[in-house]
């Protein structure tokens, strides 16, 4: 079922936008597709995207599958593509298994805006918007391998491979932990198909596998609840450092127990925002933006009051 509006957004929720100034744009739709539809970052974004719609008089519809899966995210870009909207923001949950459903979309005249994740297919969409997750998996090693004294083993936990996001935030990370912090032993990659309990047992047995382990970096919100309470329930809080992505309510908390020492957070709100801005130029035949980066911003127990940083906490 589609959602006219999304759930805990602080508003009515009314979907269509009563601008005067609208013009033709009123009887038209931008309808956003996340990964997650119960997934902080997500609802963050969803939100943002909503109350932009609403201040530039456009419909809003929105929603996303209930779990990180091809075969959940599919049908509902299919049926969305039977209503023809005007505009679509998509995060398609990987990156080539959805190309076909989203060009058909395309061909048949939907301006398509990539946020967050994106295809490989650089002919879809008229303008992709994310976080340079590379950059933040650099970031995200050098907090790590500073938390660790640059020695033992660490391992980076991600949700899928195929995905554009956390494939980039592996590359970043690893490439870093390579290149300057080289008294780091990198274990596999392991993945979790963002299940939160799987990220806690693949923990649990690689603790038992490499008893010096020091490091975890979590690549989104639902490895990182999983890996905190993997290093909780391990009795190993504070020994085993912890580096994630993200800033959903629990990590927050997680952070601010002691248990992750750093969360590189993003700015979904902005990035649901500037979706809806794009989408609504490229129906109006306006010019558009091929690519725009959003912030990225590290939070650690030293600027986690501030302002500015607090900011960017995500809607849980
Ligand atoms: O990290 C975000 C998003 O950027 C990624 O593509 C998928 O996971 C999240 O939604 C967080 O859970």
């Amino acid at each position: 079922a589609m959602l006219a509006a999304a759930a805990g957004c602080g508003n009515s929720g009314s979907s269509s936008g009563g601008s005067s100034g609208g013009g033709s744009l009123s009887s038209k739709t931008v309808e956003l597709i996340t990964g997650v539809k119960s997934d902080p970052f997500y609802i963050t974004m969803t939100c943002a995207a909503q109350e932009e719609a609403q201040k530039l008089g456009v419909k809003f519809k929105s929603d996303g599958s209930s779990q990180w899966d091809v075969s959940l995210q599919r049908p509902i870009i299919d049926s969305v593509a039977a209503t023809k909207p005007a505009g679509l923001l998509i995060s398609p949950v990987d990156t080539d298994a959805l190309t076909p459903d989203i060009k058909q979309l395309q061909s048949a005249g939907t301006k398509v805006v990539l946020v967050d994740t994106a295809v490989t297919d650089t002919s879809v969409g008229v303008s992709r918007i994310s976080s340079d997750n590379e950059a933040g998996g650099k970031t995200a090693a050098d907090a790590l391998a500073k938390e660790m004294g640059d020695k033992g083993s660490a391992i980076v936990i991600s949700v899928k491979p195929g995905v554009s996001t956390t494939d980039a935030r592996i590359k970043g990370f690893t490439d870093q932990m390579k290149a300057a912090h080289s008294g780091i032993t990198l274990l596999p990659v392991q993945y979790d198909n963002d299940d939160p309990a799987k990220a806690t047992s693949i923990v649990q047995s690689t603790i038992a596998a490499h008893p010096d382990l020091g490091g975890v970096f979590a690549d989104n919100v639902n490895t990182a609840e999983g890996v905190a309470a993997g290093v909780n329930q391990a009795g190993k809080k504070g020994q085993i450092k912890i580096s994630a992505f993200d800033a959903g309510p629990q990590q927050v908390q997680d952070l601010q127990n002691g248990t992750v020492q750093v969360l590189i957070a993003q700015d979904p709100a902005n990035i649901g925002k500037q979706g809806v801005d794009q989408a609504v130029a490229a129906i109006q035949g306006k010019s558009v933006q091929g690519t725009i980066g959003t912030d990225l911003v590290a939070i650690t127990p030293d600027n986690m009051k501030d302002p500015n940083v607090t900011k960017y906490f995500y809607k849980g």
